[in-house]
């Protein structure tokens, strides 16, 4: 595999900068684009066969994911108001349930994440999610969505992408049996410990989801369990073979105060998500859904050691790239 990074001379402005520009193996890159389309196409005509609308992608706004991580901000100012670069979609999703019933995006992402996440292999600061949303949808039915979607991929690429797998080296991928198995983040912390995602995604050899992930440990727009308060009914899935995680998604909080108090209890500020608060005042429909990384599907399926290889220009955090 292709890892190395080479250093050309750029001249800019009559200054010398160094660019780092990914060196891609032609044949690797072009069975890796290959397969990549080829998930792409299976997931959209999935979704359409099941009246999912695809919407066009929102590339900036006043609002955005806040996520549970740090990541810079990646902020431009026009007409004197501040935007920032889509982190995810989510709340453009609920909103949008306000007029569709079902919808999906291939959603460009901007994450401005810390350096040493560069190391990771699955970091990219430039990324594709599939994202997905469906008024009255339930994380149950997107739990079955997001399985089939998965096993689909897995079957149509097997039997489509023969070739380009035998290339990469790519073992034939089990389909995995549904449903895929659960473990709740609690007894997950209990078992493995801090590092369990890590460690269960090493260990098995099928994907597995993460339910009831605390409040604490995610963002405030999923929605609280209410026969558990202080839990989600939220899910992440990992895949298996040590390639960590896959997509998270959830039921969404839509009631106005529920919202508030939730933001609050994050310790964030209200001001910071006006526009969405004054929308949720007017209504937002009960809906659940899932975004999962188009990049880190493709290396899955592809078995690939770093991320930068499903891209033919790969955002690796911290690097200078094109
Ligand atoms: N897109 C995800 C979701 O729908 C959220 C995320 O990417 N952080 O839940």
């Amino acid at each position: 595999m292709t890892e190395n990074y080479e250093k050309c001379l750029y001249t800019y402005l009559g200054r010398h900068i160094y660019m780092h520009m990914y060196q891609h193996d032609a044949k690797r890159l072009e069975a890796i684009l290959r397969v990549q389309s080829e998930i792409k196409k299976t997931m959209a005509d999935y979704l359409k066969s099941k009246d999912f609308i695809e919407i066009s992608p929102v590339i900036l706004s006043p609002i955005t994911d806040p996520l549970n991580h740090p990541t810079a901000p990646a902020d431009i100012k026009c007409y004197g108001k501040t935007y920032r670069l889509m982190q995810s979609m989510i709340f453009h999703k609920q909103i949008a349930m306000r007029y569709l019933e079902k919808i999906f995006v291939f959603s460009p992402n901007i994450r401005i994440e810390p350096v040493n996440r560069r190391k990771t292999g699955r970091h990219l600061f430039e990324f594709t999610q599939l994202d997905v949303e469906a008024r009255e949808a339930t994380r149950e039915g997107m739990i079955k969505l997001c399985e089939t979607l998965i096993t689909r991929v897995i079957k149509i690429v097997n039997n489509k992408c023969r070739d380009e797998l035998t290339l990469l080296g790519r073992k034939k991928l089990q389909v995995p049996k549904k449903p895929f198995k659960r473990i709740k983040y609690d007894d997950a912390y209990t078992k493995y410990g801090k590092e369990f995602e890590t460690k269960i995604s090493q260990k098995n050899k099928h994907p597995i989801w993460i339910t009831d992930i605390p409040l604490q440990h995610r963002e405030f727009y999923d929605r609280e369990d209410p026969k558990k308060p202080g839990y989600l009914r939220d899910m992440d899935l990992l895949y298996p073979e040590g390639y960590g995680e896959a997509l998270s998604g959830g039921e969404r909080e839509y009631q106005y105060e529920k919202i508030k108090e939730h933001i609050k209890k994050k310790g964030q500020r209200l001001s910071d998500f006006q526009e969405y608060l004054q929308i949720a005042k007017h209504g937002l429909p009960p809906s659940a859904g899932f975004g999962i990384g188009i990049e880190r599907l493709t290396r899955f399926i592809c078995g690939l050691k770093r991320i930068e290889e499903t891209s033919l220009f790969p955002k690796t955090p911290g690097k200078t790239c094109l």
